[in-house]
């Protein structure tokens, strides 16, 4: 049997090859994956980020039991980021989340940050569509939100949670950046912690600044008549009907979790009824195919330079006048398009 059909079978021995294989570009994976795709469009996505540290693993492995004890299966992905803050968090991923291990109804993977965090990104799409596949009905996606690069990972769920935790004014200021308009449900973990109150309040006050900016944006794109471009990759903006709402946990004795779940599911009711569910999955294959066309160009173009002695060869040219950077490329667009 193809992998691709052990897969569909359930078989996790073959879901963990399959991943493996993908990550590692073995020659044949990404056939396989395609294989999988007209199965896979079934598993709500759940994104979880936040600062290093906010308790997002304590609140997965919460969220797992949670899922499991209303009959669903889970799938996780850890990314780790290679942030000097969160050295070990595998293992400790893996420690946190151990009492799951054993259940064939949870499958989970974690993803270390190797080469360039394009790369990661697409790895963990690979990852949720294999997940997908496999028949997982719920998919977390754990991932420290600190640059845009996470922020693009984020992007695959559908539904994001962010977690904050109390007495940290700046930390409430430094994830209104990028994190902010992508945030469907806040958390405030830690509410055993002094100060969560006052965090909730902040959050709503962002919360309240935000959709006053938005309002404004809106009404500025009705004023110039503006629409996207077909390659536009800009996030559709935050929108106005759906307020995100702010739970307090306390992710260590599994306190509010439940309220969180709540929440969750009635965001996914929500972008389901509203059109929000297929708009978000529009522009999440369209980045996914733009990512996978810059790759396949880039490896096709790689290959039509002569690899990386080509490339050199070329950087030699230009470096001593002897040619120039247009005419070089020129040249190679002519070898790629015209072999
Ligand atoms: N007091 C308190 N501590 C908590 C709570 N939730 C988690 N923690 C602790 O906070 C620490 C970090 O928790 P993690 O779940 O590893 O946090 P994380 O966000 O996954 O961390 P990274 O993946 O390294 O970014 C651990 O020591 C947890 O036991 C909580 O509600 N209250
Ligand atoms: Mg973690």
């Amino acid at each position: 049997m193809e992998l691709a059909d052990r897969v569909l079978a359930g078989d996790v021995r073959a879901v963990a090859r399959l991943m493996r294989d993908l990550d590692d570009d073995i020659p044949g994976s990404r056939e396989e994956l395609a294989r999988l795709h007209a199965r896979t469009g079934h598993a709500r996505v759940v994104g979880v980020t936040g600062n290093p540290g906010s308790g997002k693993s304590t609140l997965t492995n919460e969220l797992i039991r949670a899922h499991r004890a209303a009959g669903r299966t889970v799938g996780v992905v850890a990314v780790d980021p290679s942030s000097p803050f969160s050295g070990g968090a595998i293992l400790g991923d893996r420690i946190r989340m151990m009492e799951h291990a054993t259940d064939e109804g949870v499958f989970i993977r974690s993803l270390a940050t190797r080469g360039a965090l394009g790369g990661l990104s697409r790895s963990t799409s690979d990852v949720v569509a294999v997940l997908d596949a496999m028949g997982k009905d719920v998919i977390i996606v754990e991932t420290v939100g600190v640059g845009q690069d996470e922020v693009d990972i984020i992007r695959l769920a559908d539904t994001v949670v962010v977690v904050c935790v109390p007495g940290l004014g700046d930390e409430v200021q430094a994830i209104k950046a990028g994190i902010m308009e992508i945030a469907d449900v806040f958390v405030v973990n830690k509410a055993d912690r002094e100060g969560a109150d006052r965090t909730v309040r902040e959050l709503e006050m962002m919360l309240h600044l935000r959709d006053q900016a938005v309002a404004r944006a809106q009404a500025e794109r009705m004023a110039h008549g503006h629409h996207a471009a077909g390659m536009d990759l800009a996030p559709a903006a935050a929108s106005l009907d759906w307020e995100p709402p702010i739970i307090k946990t306390v992710a260590q004795r599994g306190e509010g979790v439940a309220a969180l779940l709540t929440q969750v599911d009635r965001h996914h009711a929500h972008m389901e009824a509203t059109g929000g569910l297929l708009a978000r999955r529009q522009a999440r294959a369209r980045r996914g195919l733009l990512a996978l066309l810059q790759h396949e160009l880039m490896r096709a173009a790689l290959h039509a330079a002569g690899g990386d002695a080509g490339v050199t060869a070329m950087v030699g040219r230009v470096l001593h006048r002897q040619s120039d950077p247009q005419s070089e490329v020129a040249a190679w667009l002519g070898r790629l398009l015209r072999p």
